[in-house]
């Protein structure tokens, strides 16, 4: 893959993740949502404010590029995770009204009150959030994995400063080696559900991951549309049902990122989670130059997303 290539991958897997996420998020929990209502959204012209999703994103992104040069190139090497939990605490005090969960606001309360993480993050949920926290900013992690084992192993150690629930981190993993996928096949390469998610299946041996997987499959195929989905797949808070249901987004129509996050926007629930998990996948496979551009050029934070998406490239 040449520079310019690699450049618009990482700008679509950081845009379209942003893009998700705002466009997403005012019609969270509602029902009967239709495609016009989604197109109005894209075609208006208010600037596109985000939620916690690219918020936290962006930190992740920004701890990654500080990380790039001279430090060891292994997994361990790229995040500090007392560091990256402070980042996130503090990126959580200084705009709390982004939509945060409320499990998760407890942690970051007591991480910036001087509590380690590793106890913070238990104070709400004793065995840890499942909460969809983890993956919703995963995406980054792509940019800078090698390969699946190295992409699997940085995206648990991004989402275990504040989720320590195995399927959490489950589904930190099964989003990241996605985006690590979609960026290694070329725009016009075709997308088949059934070649594509063996090696994510791989990536989460757990009996639940891996029957919402196959069923992923099964309803790309059977072309489910967005409310079936949605019963199928669950479209909640929780990372088990919400993270397969953005992948069938994506793979239900690869190489349109626009109707990828209206399939998402439609399946209705937790929507900018699931709009900006299939937002990154979508973009990540299709490129910066493929995504909706009145929509792109209104959003709220597109300076950072372009830097980072440079430096990680
Ligand atoms: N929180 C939301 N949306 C709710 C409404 C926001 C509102 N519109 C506003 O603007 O204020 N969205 C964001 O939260 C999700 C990510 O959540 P995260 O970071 O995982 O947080 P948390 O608190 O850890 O988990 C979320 C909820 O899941 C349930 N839960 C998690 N683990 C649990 C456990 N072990 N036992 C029982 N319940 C558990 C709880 O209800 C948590 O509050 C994204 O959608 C993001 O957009
Ligand atoms: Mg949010
Ligand atoms: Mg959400």
């Amino acid at each position: 893959m040449d520079d310019t290539s690699r450049i618009d991958k990482a700008r679509g897997l950081l845009f379209g993740l942003a893009l998700g996420d705002c466009l997403g998020a005012p019609f969270e929990g509602r029902s009967g949502v239709t495609e016009a209502d989604i197109i109005a959204m894209q075609n208006g012209t208010d600037l596109l404010r985000h939620t916690d999703d690219t918020a936290l994103a962006l930190v992740l992104a920004r701890h990654l590029s500080r990380r790039l040069g001279g430090t060891p190139r292994t997994a361990t090497g790229r995040i500090d995770a007392d560091v990256l939990a402070l980042e996130f605490a503090e990126a959580w005090r200084a705009e709390p009204w982004r939509g945060y969960g409320g499990g998760v606001t407890k942690s970051f309360e007591l991480i910036v009150a001087g509590t380690a993480w590793r106890e913070a993050i238990r104070a709400v949920f004793p065995d840890g959030s499942f909460g969809n926290g983890g993956a919703m900013r995963v995406a980054p992690i792509a940019l800078v994995g090698g390969d699946v084992r190295e992409v699997a192993e940085l995206a648990r150690r991004s989402a275990e400063v504040t989720h320590a629930h195995p399927d959490a981190l489950h589904g930190a993993v099964c989003q990241a080696v996605a985006a690590h996928l979609a960026l290694e096949l070329a725009p016009t390469e075709p997308v088949r559900a059934r070649e594509f998610v063996p090696p994510v299946r791989q990536a989460v041996p757990s009996p639940l991951w891996e029957d919402k997987l196959d069923r992923v499959v099964e309803l790309a195929e059977q072309e489910a549309d967005p409310a079936e989905a949605a019963a199928e797949l669950g479209n909640d808070v929780s990372a088990p049902a919400s993270v397969p249901l953005a992948l069938l987004a994506f793979l239900r129509h690869p190489g349109r990122p626009d109707a990828t996050l209206r399939f998402a926007i439609r399946a209705g629930g937790d929507t900018d989670t699931v709009a900006a998990m299939a937002g990154a996948l979508a973009g990540a496979h299709s490129g910066y130059t493929a995504l909706p551009s009145h929509a792109v050029s209104r959003l709220e934070a597109a300076k950072d997303l372009h830097l980072y998406a440079e430096h990680l490239a």
